[in-house]
């Protein structure tokens, strides 16, 4: 089983298409890569603590692979947009992808690359080894499953 740290904008639609994909077994929303300890929603929005919303996803690499989830990722995000995705603005809607695998670098490092070649401008989704990830409170996980019809700034319809 391996893990990646995905920042995509509002953690609840983020965990909800992640999660919908074949291969991956877990997920847990929280605060990615900022400064302060075990922040709460309140703390990172209000607070410039520099986490990121981000959900940890636990794939089984046999069914899909990083390249592959990754490109899944780039479907659902405008990597191009700074602190901004949908109608969420903040450094905490910074797009990242964090890696707990050095050797999951390069392979990251290859799907930028390749997805800067539809985009005009250019690609600013942080990448970073993850530095701290903090679960958030009990309520923004799986939010979207406990809160169907909730806000979501990713179009789920389609899947
Ligand atoms: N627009 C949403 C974002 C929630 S998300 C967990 C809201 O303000 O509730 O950042």
């Amino acid at each position: 089983m391996k893990e990646i740290i995905l920042a995509g904008g509002c953690f609840w639609g983020v965990e909800e298409y992640m999660s919908r994909i074949d291969g991956i077994v877990e997920t847990r929303v929280g605060y990615a890569n900022g400064m302060t300890h075990n922040p709460s929603y309140e703390d990172v929005c209000k607070r410039n603590t520099g986490h990121a919303e981000a959900c940890i996803v636990r794939y089984d690499e046999n069914i899909i692979s990083l390249e592959e989830l990754l490109n899944r990722f780039w479907k659902v995000i405008d990597p191009t947009s700074l602190n901004k995705q949908g109608g969420d603005v903040g450094h905490q809607y910074r797009t990242g992808i964090y890696y707990i695998d050095d050797a999951d670098l390069p392979i990251i490092k290859k799907s930028i690359e390749e997805e800067q070649k539809k985009y005009n401008k250019k690609i600013v989704t942080e990448v970073e080894p993850l530095s701290c990830f903090y679960d958030a409170e009990e309520y923004h996980q799986q939010y979207l499953k406990k809160n169907p019809g909730g806000y979501c700034h990713i179009d789920l319809s389609s899947m």
